[in-house]
């Protein structure tokens, strides 16, 4: 920018807005220099391939195979994932790993194949690497999965930093899901994808790229197994994928295509065989077991950008109350900070924060703080002066401490890639416990700052600490969230030792759902954000992360009723349920929109809260297994295509099959069912899948279908736990699991497996221990015996 850019802009915006906007100019400008001070040109390039195989070098698990200008290591790990890096890049150190890599399969072994080329035969998977370096992913059976071309480097002649490519081929019939949180998904169809996360800068639609999670994760699922690959890399780079065609009658097959292009970082990927469920237990005991959210997480959650003071707080709590609607959390957004400032409070409109703490408390309700990672940089707060002797802010290569502009103005950024900033930022959620909260909600993480021009983040020059290797903006920028909310998680879990945190933030990379989970940012209010939100939940879930859910009624302007009423209903049935809105945007409260959505919104809510044992029950297997709550309709079922493409429906669990109404004025809507037998839980009426159906969906409900022989532990009505049992087809038996309540702390409750079967004319329910020994059960009620 120039000159004349800088006077252009300041005519634009007129007078108002002429201080604010000379110093995003101001904040742009000195991005620009100290990137070009402080990041070395590149010049001119060389490319390069790995060329050929010269030699190998078994080693536990697998071994190394050298080319003549590169060499790939294999390792085959327990857990049944495979590893392989190039140019020497092993597994660690990763932001992405929950701990230590696992360790090496010994069973595994590097062995001449044919054509000169190697291979490493494992349990789930063969992995074939060619004279020339293309590695290949077999099934057991001998189904290609992947195929990885030779990769292509581009180098600095001048020294530095690596560019890379690596094209991989899949199946004709594969499907690409993942890639981190997606508007335009769960199918990622033809284009190209940016790993680099981002605020899109305002409430965004299915058509905005990328959003603020971004992770180098694929799940790819085709007729012969789903697989996921994971490339270990946190730089700027992006996917381009293009679906394959299955030849009609003699013709060809062409295949799938993901071409994975980076702007550095090693070239590193993990990749997992077998089921969905397989791979995604894999995948999360690599990555990390999902947070438990505590239980009144999982109930109905009140948001509002503007809730201007105390009182206000107390009357939308109230005419929950008043209208006997539950209400489980309210969290309070950057205005009742101190002058947007993090860690404060703005005690002129909040006098006695904590005591409105405690009397929602009394009542059920927890609060929940957003917390914005930058720090006004202002003589006099008290944040800034304690981060500046700990040394904590991001510095520019010519250490210089980096200033962007966010809500407080002028404002600096901790490096959560430091682990002593990491222990000093946790420290400070004790002042937000000591006010009451219960629940940590991180914002503007990508980070954000708003330069004018350019990028609305740090300078890429930026330099972080990266855990001791030291490095800049370019490698930590994405896993800048995930560092913060490891900050947030254990710095609450070190305060408060007895209760789980619930920390959940709006971006992260592969790994976070070891501190929680997230929403879906600011998703525009109309149809296409609501098919969006679902989008999101879902992407999300295929790459590790089940906890999350949108603003219902989306982030800006004002829904109709009718939008309002089926984003409530959808979210209901998603593990974090939560209205929410903009400073500008209209009323989110259920009353707001008339006297039926309101009783609408009513049996939503009290079918939330009959459900959560359900939920809870959820949380514990997602993080015992990786499963999300939250899953696609061919979760269980990966070869049917028909569900493959299937994106409006999903189940939740196995017991369940949840079909939202996305489009104006719908009354029915079509069901793609899974085999088996389902019931419409409103009218009991049973379908046989696979088919297509057509159930009905009024307004005053979504269509939710049981699967028969399902076990769901339910609230019953004296509050104890219940299960509603719906009963198996005649001559099968069915069941489920259940996680009974242990509280918000730490205790792992025993999960239960329930089996339904048929005795003569009645359902029976038995209960197994662990021990398979069996136990005594909850009260059953069984549902939908006219229909079997
Ligand atoms: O803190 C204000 C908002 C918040 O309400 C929203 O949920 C975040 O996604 N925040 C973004 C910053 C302002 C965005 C325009």
């Amino acid at each position: 920018m120039d000159g004349r850019d800088l006077v252009r802009s300041v005519k634009a915006v007129g007078s108002a807005g002429v201080s604010q906007r000379l110093r995003t100019v101001r904040a742009a400008w000195r991005r620009r220099r100290a990137d070009a001070a402080g990041l070395p040109s590149r010049g001119a390039e060389r490319a390069r391939v790995p060329g050929q195989v010269q030699e190998v070098e078994p080693r536990l698990g697998g071994g190394i195979v050298r080319f003549g200008r590169s060499e790939l290591r294999i390792v085959v790990a327990v857990n049944g994932a495979v590893f392989w890096g190039w140019d020497g890049a092993g597994p660690e150190p990763s932001y992405a790993l929950g701990g230590r890599c696992p360790e090496a399969d010994p069973r595994a072994v590097l062995e001449p194949d044919k054509d000169g080329g190697w291979r490493v035969v494992a349990e789930r998977a063969t992995v074939v690497v060619s004279r020339h370096g293309a590695v290949e992913v077999r099934t057991p059976g001998g189904v290609t999965l992947r195929r990885d071309l030779p990769p292509r480097w581009w180098e600095p002649v001048g020294g530095g930093e690596a560019r890379w490519m690596q094209r991989s081929e899949v199946a004709a019939d594969a499907r690409f899901f993942g890639l981190g949180g997606r508007a335009a998904g769960p199918r990622l169809r033809d284009g190209t994808y940016r790993l680099w996360n981002t605020d899109p800068g305002g409430a965004f639609g299915p058509g905005d790229d990328p959003l603020y999670i971004t992770m180098p994760v694929q799940l790819v699922v085709a007729d012969a197994a789903a697989h996921l690959v994971f490339h270990d890399t946190s730089w700027d780079g992006s996917v381009t994928l293009r679906e394959g065609e299955e030849g009609a009658g003699s013709g060809h097959d062409r295949a799938g295509t993901s071409e994975l292009r980076m702007d550095g970082g090693p070239l590193r990927c993990w990749v997992m065989v077998g089921t969905p469920a397989r791979v995604l237990h894999a995948w999360t005991s690599l990555t990390g077991a999902p947070a438990l959210p505590p239980a009144w997480a999982l109930g109905h959650h009140h948001a509002k950008w503007g809730f201007d003071t105390e009182q206000e707080v107390r009357r939308i709590v109230s005419g929950y109350q008043e209208r006997g609607l539950p209400l489980d959390a309210v969290h309070l957004d950057i205005d009742h900070y101190d002058a947007h400032q993090v860690f404060t409070v703005d005690h002129e409109r909040f006098p006695k924060l904590p005591q409105l703490a405690e009397d929602l408390r009394r009542d059920g309700i927890r609060l929940v703080s957003i917390v914005d990672p930058a720090v006004k940089a202002a003589p006099g707060n008290a944040v800034y002066a304690s981060g500046a002797d700990e040394d904590a802010f991001v510095r520019d290569a010519s250490g210089r401490v980096v200033q962007g502009v966010v809500w407080p103005g002028e404002a600096v950024f901790p490096d959560f890639t430091h682990p002593r900033v990491r222990r000093w930022w946790g420290s400070l959620y004790a002042e937000r416990l000591s006010q009451g909260f219960s629940g940590f909600w991180h914002d503007m993480n990508e980070p954000t700052s708003f330069n004018a021009f350019g990028e609305t983040t740090l300078p890429r020059s930026a330099r972080h600490f990266l855990d001791g290797r030291a490095g800049d903006h370019r490698e930590a920028h994405n896993v800048y969230a995930l560092c913060m909310a490891r900050a947030g998680y254990e710095g609450v879990r070190e305060l408060e030792p007895e209760k789980r945190p619930f920390v959940f933030s709006r971006s992260g990379w592969a790994g976070m759902q070891r501190y929680g989970g997230t929403w879906s940012g600011d998703v525009t209010t109309g149809w296409p954000g609501l098919r969006a939100s679902l989008s999101l939940v879902m992407g999300l879930g295929l790459c590790g992360v089940p906890y999350s859910g949108p603003d219902v009624g989306g982030f800006d302007g004002s829904p109709s009723p009718e939008l309002y009423l089926r984003w409530f209903q959808l979210a209901s049935y998603l593990p974090l349920f939560r209205t929410h809105s903009s400073l500008r945007a209209g009323r989110r409260e259920p009353w707001e929109f008339g006297a039926d959505v309101l009783e609408h919104a009513r049996m939503a809510l009290a079918e939330r809260r009959r459900l959560l044992p359900y939920f809870m029950t959820l949380a514990h297997v997602a993080r015992r297994t990786g499963a999300p709550y939250v899953r696609p309709l061919w979760w269980s079922a990966p070869e049917d295509r028909a569900l493959r493409d299937c994106e409006d429906a999903f189940l939740l669990g196995e017991g369940l099959l949840v079909a939202p109404v996305l489009d104006p004025g719908a009354r029915r809507r079509a069901v793609q069912l899974p085999r088996g037998q389902w019931y419409d839980t409103a009218t009991g009426q049973v379908y046989e899948g696979p088919a297509q159906v057509l159930v009905d969906a009024p307004l005053s409900r979504i269509p939710v279908l049981a699967r028969a022989g399902a076990v769901i532990p339910v609230r019953g009505d004296d509050g104890g736990l219940q299960l509603e049992v719906w009963a198996p087809a005649r001559g099968r038996t069915g069941g489920g699991l259940v996680v009974p309540d242990a509280g918000d702390g730490w205790e792992e409750p025993e999960i239960e497996r329930c089996v339904a079967r048929w005795q003569g004319r009645r359902v029976v329910v038995e209960r197994e221990g662990e021990d398979g020994a069996s136990k005594p059960l909850h009260p059953v009620r069984v549902r939908g015996l006219e229909g079997a």
